[in-house]
């Protein structure tokens, strides 16, 4: 995958991030004609019950279409649906899981990170801006054993809120990294403190936020996919306290329980833990 500009645009971030979702192996499964049906039937009368209650108008008809053309040529149909559309998805999904919550994957996963040991500094700049943060716990299963060989795979935006392989002036790699556990299931993982993520501006979903009288902010936040064998992975996103936008994520992601509070070690290096609990597959 190349970066597409030399400084990060709403097209060069869309364009990778379209790219790497046909790269990502999707299950193709088969769905019975009455299943389809069902769901497409909601959808479209969703847009047509929100057509009659605003009586939407012939010029405000074509306006969408232009726009929904633009999302796609833009390539930003994966930062639309998962800002507004995956939360819903991931809420149904995870009704019947024990262990610890999830939320959305998001755009910017990539596979392949650098494989780390349990106590690991994420790959990144000598001159890497932004709080250290040491982020440490211990990986186990639901009932209570620890998990040994557990990858924790973590990615996340530096502290301008760009993600490496959708910006293309940071090194490939940067701030991406799959930790492996302990015999303890323990890891302890040096970083720095994420900024929040804005949706770029100059591109169709943010025009259409700008638009609306919308904020168009994520609240900083590390993505996590944590696996062990046997057990069902947990993809997540942890925020920190008091942070900015934490109430109000224009993606509708975040969840109490996964909310840090990192402490000043007293050397301006901020420390947190988390511990994760996965259940048999
Ligand atoms: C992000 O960084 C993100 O995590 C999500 C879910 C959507 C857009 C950007
Ligand atoms: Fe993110």
């Amino acid at each position: 995958m190349t970066t597409v500009e030399s400084s990060p645009t709403a097209a060069g971030s869309g364009a990778n991030a379209t790219e790497a979702f046909r790269s990502a192996q999707h299950e193709v499964t088969d769905v019975s004609p009455e299943r389809i049906s069902a769901v497409v039937r909601g959808v479209l009368q969703g847009v047509h019950s929100a057509i009659r209650e605003h009586k939407v108008t012939y010029p405000e008809f074509q306006a969408a279409k232009a726009w929904l053309i633009e999302v796609g040529e833009g390539g930003e149909w994966p930062l639309f649906l998962d800002v507004f559309v995956e939360h819903v998805v991931e809420e149904v999904t995870s009704e019947a899981q024990q262990g610890s919550k999830g939320t959305i994957l998001g755009p910017y996963y990539l596979p392949n990170a650098k494989p780390l040991a349990a106590e690991a500094t994420l790959p990144m700049r000598d001159d890497e801006q932004g709080t250290p943060l040491v982020f440490a716990g211990q990986v186990r299963d639901i009932d209570g054993t620890p998990l040994g060989g557990a990858e924790i795979d973590i990615w996340q935006a530096d502290s301008e809120g760009y993600y490496s392989g959708f910006a293309p002036h940071l090194p490939e790699g940067n701030l991406r990294g799959v930790v492996t556990t302990d015999e303890e299931g323990r890891f302890e993982i040096r970083t720095i403190q994420p900024a929040p993520y804005q949706i770029p501006t100059d591109g169709p979903t943010g025009k259409l936020i700008t638009a609306a009288g919308w904020h168009p902010w994520r609240p900083a936040h590390l993505h996590l996919i944590v696996r062990a064998p046997g057990h069902r992975p947990i993809t997540t996103q942890l925020y920190f306290a008091g942070g900015e936008y934490l109430e109000s994520d224009v993606a509708e992601a975040v969840k109490p329980e996964l909310v840090l509070d990192p402490q000043d070690q007293g050397d301006g290096t901020l420390r947190s833990t988390y511990d994760f609990e996965l259940e048999r597959a």
